[in-house]
């Protein structure tokens, strides 16, 4: 007897397809519910939970906000994508494609809102004047290496982190697939590394803001539980960058807000004293 899968001449909907996200998923998109959302008294208004794409956001406030810029204070409401959060009417008005993180800046006249986590970052990058150079070779680098991220992170937690750590069964075919390209992301990233200091020169910036949360965190082994199957330790460039940039304290401190697991939990940010209250107890 095969257990192959023969597709039906039409795919139907399953609500029961198994898996982590199985509840959540849909193949139509919009809201399912009524809800505004709340809004806070900062000039910038972030919708989010602690996942990495969310924790690009909220690092590069932190960073902001490190550099004195007052104007990057923010509210971080939590959007719980396990509890359907993303598809209530406020904030699929914000993001038609439900999945955070997503921004309103009501700094001005109009509220602006800014959804996919790369474009928050170059707005936000943009808006303040910082982690991103203004034009040339440098500024092409950093949108180079951004976009890689944007392009390559899908393969790496849609692709390797689902079927690695989440799909209701394992599936050699599918791991090997994305493990495959997980770990041709690793070398790419490890032999550009080899040559510069951060990822797009010798200077900080929203790239590695960007691809931090994802590869950094997996090499630090906090990702899918998947280091010693990936050989992450091999990747000795990734590691260093990895850890020279945890040690800001910017990303310690950004890389905890919405955070709804682990040892540290932050479920909200709405000042600069949440974080640190959270910190101090961790310590
Ligand atoms: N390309 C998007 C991806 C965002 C994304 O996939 N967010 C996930 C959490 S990391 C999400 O909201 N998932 C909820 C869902 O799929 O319903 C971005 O970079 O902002």
């Amino acid at each position: 007897m095969t257990t192959e899968y023969i597709p039906p001449k039409v795919w139907l909907f399953d609500e029961q397809n198994g898996g982590a996200f199985s509840s959540i998923n849909r193949p139509v998109s919009g809201a399912t519910h009524q809800k505004d959302l709340p809004v806070g008294v900062h000039p910038l208004q972030l919708y989010s939970m602690g996942t990495p794409n969310g924790q690009k956001i909220t690092i590069l406030l932190e960073e902001l906000l490190a550099l004195g810029i007052k104007e990057a204070e923010y509210d971080a409401h939590l959007i719980h994508i396990l509890q359907g959060d993303q598809f209530s009417s406020g904030f699929v008005d914000i993001n038609p494609n439900s999945k955070i993180p997503a921004l309103i800046d009501r700094s001005g006249n109009t509220p602006i809102r800014v959804f996919e986590s790369g474009a928050i970052l170059l707005y936000l990058a943009e808006k303040f004047g910082h982690f991103l150079p203004a034009s040339g070779k440098e500024r092409a680098d950093v949108l180079s290496w951004l976009f890689w991220l944007q392009g390559s992170a899908p393969y790496l937690g849609g692709g390797f982190g689902h079927f690695y750590a989440y799909a209701p069964q394992k599936f050699e075919y599918a791991i090997n697939r994305f493990t495959m390209e997980t770990k041709r992301q690793l070398d790419v990233l490890d032999k550009q590394l080899a040559k510069k200091t951060f990822m797009a020169g010798s200077e900080y910036s929203i790239a590695d803001i960007a691809i931090w949360p994802w590869y950094g965190n997996l090499v630090l082994g906090k990702l899918y539980n998947a280091a010693e199957f990936l050989d992450v330790t091999s990747y000795t460039h990734v590691q260093r960058w990895a850890t020279q940039i945890k040690q800001r304290e910017a990303v310690q401190r950004g890389k905890i807000v919405n955070c709804t697991w682990g040892n540290v939990i932050l479920a909200e940010r709405h000042c600069a004293e949440d974080i640190t209250q959270v910190l101090k107890l961790r310590s």
